[in-house]
């Protein structure tokens, strides 16, 4: 089974079962895990920000971001199709008593012009804008990468309204190949930023938040109340150092896998790209197969192919470390059998 349904599948390699193993451990909420303090210190120096957290998930990350930043009864501004908004089991109102105000963004980027006309003046009848979110890459927009003005744009209007941005940054290190930057260039333009270690750079589990010292002290303990305080978790965070700093440099083998994958698909009839690819996520309509996505996705696992339903009619293909260009040429096979 080729399996393209997302980048989260990716088993750790070798050297990460090697960390792991020999892994230096201690109880963490004690903070005396040397494997997790590493990890974050690397992780919070090449964010650019003053600290950072292990956490078990980028949706902890994100919700703890939205818990610490927030008060109960706050409005937060966030993209239409974003991922703490679309796919967080509405998390954030059930945890931290906030409500979400929605933007349509273009490529999964909001108009900052429409991002300031809806933060909230002081009339009584209005809810506190708490928070901004944004999301690099975007997975609905197809992995779209925001362009970094747009994000300056919005972070300097939040500044202006002191309002704090958080980026859901699950795949910002997609973003910072796509771009050839660095991350902590593309994460200059926030207050707090999750990262994901456990997507394309392959590590097993977690996620990271970074921020200001003083923001993730009340983040730890936010982290604490979710039951995420975890204790020799350096099994853990030392494959995700290993991931940090070894895996990001192949991510552009990934990007480069999705733009030939994208080429083929678009070349069978009846299947059509809905992005631009910039990174790893290809999003293909299957409308004129007549058929809706959840029948294209079960035909295609029976050729051997896992994908997935992503819409009505649109179904989602990711590429990443477990799948080499040899299986994405048999994966091209099998979605023309499929679409035949
Ligand atoms: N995305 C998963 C699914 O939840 C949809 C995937 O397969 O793409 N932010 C973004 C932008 C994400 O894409 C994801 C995971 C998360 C946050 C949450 O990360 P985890 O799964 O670690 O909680």
């Amino acid at each position: 089974m080729i399996d393209l349904r997302s980048d989260t599948i990716t088993k750790p390699t070798e050297d990460m079962r090697k960390a792991a193993y020999e892994a230096e451990v201690g109880d963490d909420v004690y903070g005396e895990d040397p494997s997790v303090n590493r990890l974050e210190e690397a992780a919070a120096e090449m964010l650019g920000k003053e600290a950072a957290l292990f956490v078990t998930s980028g949706t902890q990350g994100n919700q703890i971001a939205i818990l610490t930043h927030c008060q109960p009864g706050n409005e937060i501004i966030l993209e239409a199709d974003s991922h703490i908004f679309y796919y967080e089991s509405g998390a954030a109102s059930a945890f931290a008593g906030v409500q979400t105000r929605t933007i349509k963004g273009k490529r999964g980027a909001m108009d900052p012009e429409e991002v300031m006309y809806a933060l909230r003046g002081e009339d009584q009848h209005y809810p506190e804008t708490g928070l901004i979110c944004l999301e690099n890459t975007h997975n609905r927009a197809g992995g779209a990468v925001l362009p970094i003005k747009n994000i300056m744009k919005i972070y300097n209007i939040g500044k202006e309204h002191h309002i704090p941005v958080h980026i859901d940054g699950a795949r910002l290190f997609n973003a910072a190949a796509a771009l050839d930057k660095p991350a902590g260039e593309l994460a200059q333009y926030c207050d707090t930023v999750q990262v994901c270690l456990s997507k394309g750079l392959g590590a097993p589990v977690g996620s990271i938040l970074a921020g200001s010292k003083e923001f993730i002290s009340s983040a730890r303990k936010w982290r604490k109340r979710l039951g995420g305080g975890l204790r020799q978790a350096g099994i853990l965070a030392a494959p995700g150092l290993y991931a940090l700093t070894q895996m990001q440099e192949r991510l552009s083998e990934d990007h480069e896998n999705a733009l030939f994958l994208a080429g083929k698909l678009s070349e069978i009839s009846g299947l059509r790209i809905e992005n631009q690819v910039d990174t790893n996520i290809i999003v293909a309509d299957v409308k004129g197969l007549n058929m809706d996505s959840v029948q294209f996705v079960e035909r295609l696992k029976h050729e051997g192919v896992l994908s997935g339903t992503f819409g009505h009619s649109s179904v989602r293909f990711v590429t990443h470390y477990d799948v080499s260009r040899k299986e994405i040429e048999k994966a091209i096979l099998a979605i023309q059998r499929a679409a035949g």
